[in-house]
C-alpha cells in the first residue's frame, strides 16, 4: 500500500468515506470509456426501462453511493450488501443529468469492458458531483503510477 499522508488520514473520504443515500436507476454495458453522446443514450435508455418497470408498479433499488479516497462502492440500503466496487482508477468518465438535478453517472472500467452506472441521488446531485471529481482527480494527480499499476 502507498505510504499515508497526514492529509489522507483528515480526510472526510479516508476510510469508509461519505455516504448519500440514492436509487440505483440502472446499470448499462457501453462500448467506451467515455463520450457525452454515448453516456446521454445510455442514460435515456435506462431512464425508459425505469418508466416502463414504474408503470408496473417496481420501484427502484433504494442504495447508498459511498465515495472514498479508494473509489466508489454501492451498497444495498436494506442489507448493507456491497453490490458494486469501484476502484477510483477505473472511473473512466463522470456525467451530470442536464435533465434532472439529482441525478448522475459514471463509467466504470473492468479490462476493457465498460459500464455505465445511472444513479438518482436523495439530495441534489451537484455535491457528490464535487465529491466523486475530487476522489477521481487523485489518481491521475497524485498516483498515476499506482494507478497505472494496479491489479486487475
Ligand atoms: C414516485 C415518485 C418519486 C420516485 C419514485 C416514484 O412516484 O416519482 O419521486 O422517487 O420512484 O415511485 P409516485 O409519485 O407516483 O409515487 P425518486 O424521486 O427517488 O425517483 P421509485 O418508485 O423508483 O422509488
Amino acid at each position: 500500500a502507498a505510504p499515508r499522508t497526514p492529509s489522507d488520514t483528515t480526510s472526510r473520504f479516508h476510510g469508509d468515506g461519505v455516504r448519500y443515500k440514492a436509487k440505483l436507476i440502472g446499470v448499462d454495458p457501453v462500448p467506451d470509456a467515455q463520450g457525452e453522446k454515448m453516456c446521454w443514450d445510455s442514460m435515456m435508455k435506462l431512464k425508459g426501462f425505469e418508466a416502463a418497470a414504474r408503470k408496473q408498479g417496481k420501484h427502484k433499488q433504494r442504495v447508498w453511493l459511498k465515495v472514498s479516497s479508494s473509489g466508489l462502492r454501492i451498497v444495498d440500503e436494506r442489507t448493507g450488501a456491497v453490490l458494486y466496487d469501484h476502484d477510483r482508477s477505473r472511473i473512466s468518465s463522470l456525467t451530470k443529468d442536464e435533465s434532472d438535478p439529482r441525478a448522475l453517472a459514471y463509467v466504470s472500467q473492468h479490462q476493457d469492458t465498460y459500464c455505465l452506472f445511472y444513479i438518482k441521488m436523495a439530495n441534489l446531485a451537484d455535491p457528490v458531483l464535487v465529491d466523486i471529481e475530487e476522489v477521481c482527480q487523485n489518481v491521475d494527480q497524485e498516483t498515476p503510477q499506482e494507478a497505472a499499476e494496479a491489479p486487475t
